[in-house]
């Protein structure tokens, strides 16, 4: 492990004042916008100091937020196509408005500010700059992500921009999406437009949201976009997302652009249930499909062998990875964004069993000390790699006095602290989610966000979990 973080207390009140200057007349009025910071609080006795210049953030995706699904020439995706489906999305629910964050982007800004947010994490609608996935860009659609991006630098928010979370352009998938091979190269030709575009503006890029999910959701399960269920199929497009994301990186560096890159994976720390070698074993297996089958090769350049050899010798994934494809998904990468929400115990069996109460979310296991099991593993295991917390969080089936999602913030940011403690380069923490949103298959029947969002008026207000990470970010700590 690396040598130990100093932990300094930041200094107050460090959130510049006042709306930004880029509110166009009669956009909605500022909801605070006076960075609320004014007199910060300290940290009393007991409280946990964070590294100076820690980006406190928050999380969202396009087309969990936006909405505006037919405007300004955007194109469809695969999540458009796929909750239009009956059946698909509880209540039938879709992204068509969202958050109408497309329409209330500058509120919304006001509301990072408000919470003192240092960093933003959001995602890029490939459909939107790209109608179709190739060829001639959406100045429209682009426009948008320039005064996302300008509203935030003039808030002193550092952009970090996600340029997959799982929308894949129709006019893609209608192509064979992610089962083609040359889904990759698509994807790395859009990333190079948005270098260009954005690029001298944004220093923090994101290849890919969660492609682990992709694969089993997607593609395995059939409950998410594009609604697969092959396995076989699912393994073929799980490699050519990480080949996606090796042309990327690259594609990045070719730009010249300045700023950092690396993948947003949602990992697992995985523990056997019960002490026999029986549930070891199982373990051992489910740590790669979970974990080591996505950090490996991103990291090392490498699958797994173990992981490999577990392949059926006529599995279609063994043909699709052809001689060095692994080298490129291990282009260097500069960062690794981690998103933790729960652990899995596996037994003797193979199965998969609770030891921890779960949430809203039933597959959201509540285990704090699994995030300083997470990134300490990934140190020891990978060695000096920049980590930053993209996404944890949980839904709260409370309407604003949200206590339950306060505690479980505090008591993962006392686990991230200790890991830091320990050595870990953690560099930032993001809380999924900033707003109410669209919470695929679920609908809109889970509210994840810090901020209410009403679902019939679009109203924002500030959930008391907002108010608490807002005296977090002020104080740079966390008061047990
Ligand atoms: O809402 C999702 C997000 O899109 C990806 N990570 C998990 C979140 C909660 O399920």
């Amino acid at each position: 492990m690396r040598r130990r973080h100093v932990l300094t207390l930041a200094a107050a009140g460090a959130v510049a004042a006042g709306c930004g200057p880029d509110k166009p007349a009669g956009s909605p009025a500022g909801v605070g916008g006076g960075g609320g910071n004014s007199a910060a609080p300290s940290l009393g006795p007991g409280g946990l100091a964070f590294p100076q210049g820690f980006a406190w953030g928050a999380s969202t995706s396009a087309y969990q937020i936006e909405g505006a699904a037919g405007e300004d020439g955007r194109g469809p995706s695969v999540w458009d196509t796929f909750s239009h489906q009956k059946g698909r999305t509880r209540g039938g629910d879709t992204g068509d408005v969202a958050a109408d964050h497309y329409h209330r982007v500058y509120e919304d800004l006001d509301l990072m500010q408000r919470i003192g947010l240092r960093s933003y994490r959001f995602s890029i609608s490939w459909s939107r700059v790209m109608p179709d996935g190739r060829g001639a860009l959406n100045a429209k659609g682009l426009d948008f992500y320039h005064r996302l991006v300008d509203g935030l630098l003039a808030r002193k928010i550092t952009p970090v921009a996600t340029l997959f979370h799982w929308d894949t352009p129709q006019g893609l998938q209608d192509k064979g999406g992610w089962e083609q091979r040359d889904c990759a190269q698509w994807f790395a030709d859009y990333a190079l437009q948005m270098f260009y575009s954005l690029g001298d503006k944004v220093g923090t890029w994101l290849t890919l949201n969660e492609p682990k999910t992709v694969v089993q959701m997607g593609y395995t399960a059939g409950v998410h976009a594009p609604g697969k269920r092959d396995k076989r199929v699912a393994d073929v497009a799980g490699h050519h997302l990480l080949l996606g994301h090796g042309l990327a990186v690259r594609a990045f560096r070719g730009s010249g652009k300045p700023g950092r890159i690396g993948a947003a994976l949602n990992l697992s720390p995985v523990y056997p249930a019960d002490a026999s070698a029986g549930a070891a074993r199982q373990a051992a297996l489910v740590d790669d499909d979970e974990n080591r089958r996505w950090l490996e090769p991103v990291l090392r350049g490498r699958y797994p062998d173990s992981w490999l050899a577990a392949q059926p010798a006529n599995a279609p994934v063994r043909a699709a990875i052809r001689d060095g494809d692994a080298a490129t998904i291990g282009e260097r990468s500069d960062l690794l964004g981690v998103q933790y929400y729960n652990p899995v115990y596996v037994t003797a069996q193979g199965g998969r069993v609770n030891k921890h109460p779960t949430t809203q979310a039933t597959w959201l296991e509540v285990f704090p000390d699994g995030l300083f099991d997470l990134l300490t593993r990934i140190g020891r295991d990978y060695g000096d790699v920049a980590l930053t917390v993209t996404e944890n969080g949980m839904p709260s089936t409370s309407d604003v006095q949200d206590d339950d999602r306060i505690a479980f913030l505090r008591d993962h940011l006392a686990a991230a602290h200790r890991a830091i403690a320990a050595g870990v380069r953690l560099e930032g923490y993001h809380v999924w989610s900033l707003l109410d949103n669209f919470e695929w298959a679920e609908g809109y029947s889970q509210r994840w966000g810090l901020i209410r969002v009403d679902p019939q008026s679009k109203e924002r207000r500030l959930r008391a979990s907002a108010e608490w990470y807002r005296d977090v970010i002020a104080r740079n700590g966390v008061q047990p």
